[in-house]
Formats: C-alpha cells, sequence, structure tokens
C-alpha cells in the first residue's frame, strides 16, 4: 500500500501501514491506559520490543503523578527502541459519543504534539489511538486526528514530519479519506 502524504506548512503528514515500532522517527506514540501499566495492542507491541525499562518508568511516573489522565500524555525514553522517546498518551474508552469522547481523542494527539515540541521532537508517529482495546469508531476517530493535526500545525509550524502508522487495511484507508477530504 503506497503511503500518503500531505504539508500543512513547513509539516508533512505521513499515512503508513505498518508497525510502530520499526519506524525512524525521533519519538513514538503509544496508546496506553490511565495506569501506564502496559496491556494489549500497541501498548503491549512497544512495551515487548522497547524492554523491561520502558515499563519501570512508567511505574515511577505512576507512582509520582497517579498516572495519566484521559486526554494527555507522558514521556519516557524508547528503550531498545531506535526512537529517543516514547510518548504514551492515554485516549478515551468509547461509550456510545456523547462523554466527551471526541474532546478527550483530540486532546490525547495536540498533548502528544505539544510534548513533542517542548521536547526538540521533529519527527513523531502515532497509532491510531482509542480504535482498538478501547472501541472508538474509526471512521470518527480519523476525522478527529487529522482535525486535531490540522489545528495544531496552522498554529505551530516547528514539526517535520507527523506520521500516522496503520496496522490493518480499514484504519490506513479511514485515516486516507480523512486526509484526502
Ligand atoms: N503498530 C501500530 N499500530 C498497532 C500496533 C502496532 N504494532 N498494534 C496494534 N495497533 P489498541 P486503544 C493498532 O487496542 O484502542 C491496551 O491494552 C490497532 O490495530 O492498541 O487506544 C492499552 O494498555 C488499533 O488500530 O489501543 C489500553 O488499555 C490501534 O493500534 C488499551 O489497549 C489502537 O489499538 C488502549 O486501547
Amino acid at each position: 500500500m503506497a503511503n500518503v502524504t500531505k504539508s500543512i506548512k513547513s509539516t508533512s503528514i505521513t499515512l503508513t501501514r505498518g508497525d510502530i515500532t520499526r519506524q525512524e522517527v525521533e519519538a513514538i506514540v503509544n496508546a496506553a491506559n490511565s495506569a501506564l501499566r502496559g496491556g494489549g495492542g500497541v501498548d503491549g507491541a512497544i512495551h515487548k520490543a522497547g524492554g523491561p525499562t520502558i515499563a519501570e518508568q512508567c511505574k515511577q511516573i505512576r507512582e509520582r503523578d497517579g498516572g495519566c489522565a484521559p486526554g494527555s500524555c507522558v514521556i519516557t525514553d524508547g528503550g531498545k527502541l531506535s526512537c529517543k522517546h516514547i510518548i504514551h498518551a492515554v485516549g478515551p474508552v468509547w461509550h456510545g459519543g456523547r462523554s466527551g469522547e471526541d474532546d478527550t481523542l483530540k486532546n490525547a494527539y495536540i498533548s502528544c504534539l505539544k510534548l513533542a515540541c517542548q521536547y526538540g521532537i521533529k519527527t513523531i508517529a502515532f497509532p491510531s489511538i482509542s480504535t482498538g482495546a478501547y472501541g472508538f469508531p474509526v471512521e470518527r476517530a480519523a476525522k478527529l486526528a487529522l482535525e486535531a493535526v490540522r489545528d495544531f500545525c496552522e498554529d505551530n509550524d516547528y514539526l517535520d514530519e507527523i506520521r500516522f502508522v496503520l496496522f490493518d487495511e480499514k484504519t490506513f484507508n479511514k485515516f486516507k479519506e480523512a486526509l484526502e477530504a
């Protein structure tokens, strides 16, 4: 499947199929839970590939701050991965769409982009947050993710690349439709 790219000011927005643990970027984003305890899906893949030091850092953050609220994020180093940083973001659990899920999802993306800028990160890769175990409908999530990125890049012309690494074809196609719209 061919990659899709669009530019917003100086930032390239790229969509690709694949595994986020294999990306050559400065930071990858994890779809974590509020307790930062690791789990399945992309979280499991990142902890497995990155090694145990990531869970140790997450534990320290949990003990210091009590975890990470939905719509926000925390940062660790990349452990054994080639990226320098992992940004652990917590998306909303889908409860039907009337419990603030849309805003929480956008805030999760925006908080990662802000933190990336604070850390001098220029290239960042995201998975599709909340659309696996957390049950957020993919089409709606794709639109919100790209809206968040567009809003951010219109005000902050700092990042070189924001890459969405999409694991399955359906998710890739929904992001592609949202990017082209
Ligand atoms: N690279 C990129 N995307 C992936 C990968 C990978 N290696 N593996 C899965 N995905 P999910 P959520 C896709 O469930 O919905 C965890 O247990 C997957 O196909 O990982 O935010 C956490 O600990 C889907 O499109 O995250 C939380 O408890 C997307 O990543 C909870 O799940 C997100 O699916 C978070 O649920």
